[in-house]
């Protein structure tokens, strides 16, 4: 007999069960049954280990599928797992071993949004630099002790301390989750503990409740971690907390009604379950009822709550702060004004404060409030390329373009830096009044990454993205996860990709990978890349000799542009990312320096973390440089690794290197690519800098043995590119063509 039954209700996405069941198989505990609960699956499911049973759930949804799971389990203990959710492999064992026949043995659930490798170098790294995990043990024993000293002499103690650890532990009160925890299976029989199966939404409750009500002897296990996996496509293929669904707000009321008959009404459970649903009301509902367009939030789900309320403990309502109080009572007397009130009071002085110290939401509440109002400007331009960090790309070109031959229009230039733009256009700091004023009444917006969140398009406004760079990577929707952004970001981004009226594809890879990547159907101009206009300049060279002066580059030098891109895992803080040179400057030096310099260049994310101290004669930093277009027109050589550059340098037909001394790991674990790179780049894949060094050195041989796949990748990526992009780029913009 198994000890332990694990218990996946499955329905879709087979990438993450593949994960959920690796995990499984890599565990150290080994003596357990795998019952995969089967729920309208449409897609092939797996190659599945031996031993994994599969079982169709007895009717649909999460509710039915767990306790079809139940009902099959013949192991001493369940174990539920979501089919996007992986463990690690000593949490089965971990939580085993404390078991010892009691009823519930609770572990801990961590929330990432990456996969296991990635979770677990993460953590590995934070283990490293937590100080004192002692101090930190003893901490947590204190408040545990402290939580305890006020229960009532009679309370049980097994009881409370489960309710503590699941329900109350941590940032207030958590959600009913079931997941990372044991429960025994004569424990659940014995009370006949189940799902609710008429809840789509909201059945964790009416199991969780009941098993805490009942609980008689329990175990937490600090280190057994289930690992929540937050990051998934909520637009394709989205969880269930992620589903969209008028009926979400009364089963929520219906599933805390049901669950209350389960529970003793002067119970302690009882108390909490109450106090989640006053939380819900007091942080979130509150929220919609101030914002929403839709009117229900104040009328049809504002009376429907009020029954429900009344119905709590009055213990509870007695422990609210005065805000809530407040809030609470003009609820129970059905007053929606008073809520109103009491709610705009409630973040009025939150929104206030958080003004006097933070000039983001003056300028925000400005463009909502006043600029959203003015009249859309039909002859302005407002552009930006990578955050306003700097002067470049297909912006630029477009709007000089634009500059010299429609001087009517007014362009006007997000820039931070303070840079002079040329033909006298106006610039903005980026989240300045100025900015937010820009961003409302502009005819025209042209920008290379994303406009802030905050953003909102007016009817009359038309939106170019240029984006930045052929997809090598994957990109958004491709993505099965995306590791370095916030959880939303597949959400926000779908919801911004709409107000693109154009997009810019530089070849008919790009114009294909970008219908799927970003799920875009508007426009695409299929011209190239208004930023490589210049590399088919007629007076290119010209130009490049006023570059390289203007950089000090020897007249005697070739040079060597190495411009690699960011790395997802690199991740120090949100929106910022670290950068370690992988290329050895002082073999580079020993091997090189006679006949070439280093251009160096990182990736506009993590340009500030480079330092050259002790290289100054042989590489130049130019990650500060506006325009990497330009330093193509300077560079003999580019090498670089996962960064769309070599699909722009290709345009020049000179020679390109890959040094991509992490290919695994990047490929595999943080992104995947769209293309074959060891068979279908126009270059070698090299290692180690040795090899790179040894490339250039034999630069001739490797540009006869690479001739014909160069050819290819030039006529399959560089094909739409004539030096007229920002020409036909220009006149679809502003309705010229
Ligand atoms: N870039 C640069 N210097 C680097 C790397 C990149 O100036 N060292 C510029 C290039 O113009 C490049 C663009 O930034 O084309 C995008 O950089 P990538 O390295 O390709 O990375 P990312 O910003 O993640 O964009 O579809 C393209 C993808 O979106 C990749």
């Amino acid at each position: 007999k198994p000890k332990i039954s694990i218990v996946i209700p499955y329905s879709q996405y087979p990438n993450y069960l593949k994960e959920c069941l690796t995990s499984l198989n890599e565990s150290t505990y080994q003596d357990e049954e795998v019952l995969l609960v089967t729920d309208h699956v449409t897609e092939e499911l797996p190659a599945l280990r031996e031993g994994i049973k599969v079982i169709d759930s007895h009717g649909s949804g999460v509710a039915a599928a767990r306790n079809t799971g139940i009902e099959a389990a013949s192991g001493e203990y369940i174990y539920f797992m979501d089919a996007d959710d992986y463990v690690l492999n000593n949490t089965l064992e971990k939580l085993w071993q404390a078991a010892d026949g009691q009823d519930l043995v609770y572990g801990i659930v961590n929330n990432t949004w990456n996969n296991k490798a990635n979770f677990l170098e993460k953590k590995a790294k934070k283990e490293e630099e937590q100080e004192d995990i002692e101090e930190k043990e003893e901490r947590r024993q204190e408040r545990i002790a402290q939580y305890q000293s006020t229960l009532p002499e009679d309370a049980n103690l097994e009881q409370e301390m489960a309710i503590y650890f699941l329900l109350r532990n941590r940032k207030g009160i958590r959600n009913f989750t079931v997941l990372g925890n044991l429960y025994k299976k004569s424990f659940l029989d014995r009370y006949n503990i189940r799902f609710c199966e008429d809840f789509r939404y909201y059945s964790n409750m009416t199991f969780m409740c009941p098993v805490l009500e009942h609980v008689e002897s329990a175990v937490q296990v600090q280190d057994a971690i289930y690992v929540k996996r937050k990051h998934n496509d909520p637009i394709n293929y989205p969880a269930l907390r992620q589903e969209d669904s008028d009926d979400r707000f009364e089963e929520r009321l219906k599933a805390v009604a049901y669950t209350r008959t389960l529970l003793n009404p002067e119970g302690h459970v009882r108390y909490f379950l109450d106090m989640k649903l006053i939380h819900y009301f007091t942080n979130v509902m509150t929220k919609r009822i101030r914002r929403s367009e839709d009117d229900k939030w104040r009328n049809e789900y504002f009376n429907m709550l009020i029954p429900y309320v009344e119905d709590t403990q009055p213990a509870v309502l007695d422990a609210l702060g005065r805000q809530n109080t407040r809030l609470v009572r003009a609820l129970l007397k059905g007053d929606i004004n008073g809520v109103q009130k009491a709610i705009r009071w409630k973040f009025g002085k939150k929104k206030l404060k958080s003004m006097l110290h933070n000039r983001n939401t003056a300028y925000k509440l400005a463009y909502y409030h006043s600029y959203l109002k003015k009249d859309i400007q039909p002859k302005v331009i407002l552009f930006e390329t990578f955050m306003a960090k700097n002067y470049s790309d297909s912006p630029k070109y477009i709007f000089e373009y634009i500059a010299k031959n429609y001087p009517e229009y007014t362009c006007v230039w997000a820039i931070n830096d303070g840079y002079k733009v040329p033909y006298g256009a106006k610039t903005v700091r980026r989240f300045s009044f100025q900015y937010a004023y820009y961003l409302a009444v502009a005819k025209y917006l042209v920008f290379n990454v994303r406009p802030p969140l905050w953003y909102r398009k007016r009817e009359g406004q038309v939106f170019l993205e240029t984006w930045h760079g052929t997809p090598l990577k994957r990109l958004v929707f491709d993505q099965a996860e995306v590791t370095s952004a916030s959880p939303k970001y597949k959400q926000q981004f779908y919801k911004q990709r709409q107000d693109w009226d154009f997009l810019v594809s530089a070849n008919p890879f790009s114009t294909k990978t970008f219908r799927s990547c970003f799920m875009y159907e508007g426009r695409m101009l299929e011209y190239g890349y208004p930023r490589n206009d210049i590399l088919y300049a007629p007076n290119k060279e010209e130009i490049a000799a006023r570059i390289r002066k203007q950089l000090k580059i020897p007249a005697d030098k070739k040079t060597i542009l190495y411009a690699p891109t960011w790395r997802d895992d690199e991740v120090i803080a949100k929106g910022q990312y670290g950068f370690e040179l992988a290329l050895n400057l002082e073999t580079m030096r020993r091997e090189l320096s006679d006949d070439y310099v280093i251009l160096l260049r990182t990736h506009h994310y993590v340009a500030e973390h480079i330092d050259i101290t002790g290289y100054e004669d042989f590489v130049y930093n130019v990650c500060d440089y506006d325009d990497i277009s330009e330093l193509y027109l300077i560079s003999d050589i580019c090498i670089t690794d996962y960064s769309s550059v070599f699909f722009d340098y290709a345009n020049l037909k000179r020679p390109i290197l890959f040094y991509v001394y992490d290919f695994d790991k990047y490929k595999n674990q943080l992104r995947g690519f769209y293309i074959d790179m060891e068979t279908e780049v126009p270059g070698p894949l090299l290692y180690t800098t040795e090899e790179v060094a040894d490339a250039v050195k034999h630069i001739d041989e490797i540009n006869e043995q690479y001739h014909d796949r160069y050819e290819e990748f030039y006529n399959r990526f560089c094909c739409y590119d004539d030096g007229h992009a920002s020409e036909h780029v220009a006149k679809a913009l502003l309705g010229k063509e």
